[in-house]
């Protein structure tokens, strides 16, 4: 099993090993509104590979305009045992606190034929504002557990970015395009600001938790689907504004 595999297409100088998953637990908003600030603890930590990886598949394009010979599923990006794209997120113990959205769209771009990014989060009622980079058709298709928000719309090149309200909580919602198979990414949505998305090297970062006990989920995709993308939880403690750390070590699958 090969565990490291070069990427000049997708990522220009890293070392990854690869590998892929998902799953859906869609969160129910809070009922009551008492709008609360962002001023708390930092909760961090590091998700780490336990185990081995899983290849992922490397494949030709096929469409020309993609403007990349091959590219590679991106189930798992692992660079020294880090994982990337895990979703870290409070899944309970915020009680009936509401937060704002942001005003500021979450941005997500078709370029080379590859969603960039592959994980995003958005506060309930934000909007995603998908691009398109490229010169060749996509279409955007998500997929949710509320029917009423899911849509199938094509994307030509040129034309204008699509605004797009996500106004239900949902862990995982997930975008695909069915012009390409490979292409697809992972849609967070949350009744509150307090997720992170692991960075290339396992990192993440919640700022701003108000003091409480709560429930932290990761989730990260699976090549085998949904159904099995791998989900951890802990238990914390915030007291006061004394950061807290919390490591996952996940298995790939
Ligand atoms: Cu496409």
């Amino acid at each position: 099993m090969k565990h490291v595999a070069y990427i000049t297409i997708l990522f220009a100088t890293n070392f990854f090993s690869l590998a892929g998953c998902n799953r859906r637990t869609d969160t129910a908003p809070p009922s009551k509104s008492i709008t609360a600030a962002l001023d708390g603890a930092i909760i961090s930590g590091t998700v780490t590979l336990n185990g081995p990886c899983v290849d992922d598949a490397c494949f030709a394009c096929g469409d020309q305009n993609c403007q990349q010979a091959a590219v590679t599923a991106e189930h798992w990006i692992v660079r020294n045992e880090k994982v990337a794209n895990a979703f870290v997120y409070i899944k309970d113990g915020l009680g009936n606190r509401t937060y704002d959205p942001p005003n500021d769209p979450v941005i997500l771009d078709q370029r080379t034929c590859v969603y960039r990014p592959h994980v995003v989060g958005l506060v309930a009622g934000q909007t995603l504002k998908v691009l398109n980079s490229d010169q060749t058709l996509h279409n955007v298709h998500l997929t949710s557990e509320t029917p009423s928000e899911c849509f199938n719309k094509l994307f030509p090149a040129g034309m204008a970015p699509l605004e797009q309200p996500m106004k239900t909580p949902g862990v995982m919602k997930t975008l695909k395009c069915d012009v390409h198979s490979w292409m697809n990414c992972y849609v967070g949505v949350l009744p509150h600001p307090f997720f992170a998305v692991s960075d290339s090297s396992g990192h993440f970062e919640i700022k701003g938790v108000p003091p409480g006990a709560y429930t932290l989920e990761l989730w990260h995709e699976s090549s085998r689907g949904t159904e099995a993308a791998i989900v951890q939880t802990k238990k914390l403690i915030v007291t006061g504004k004394e950061p807290k750390e919390a490591d996952f070590a996940i298995e790939a699958r």
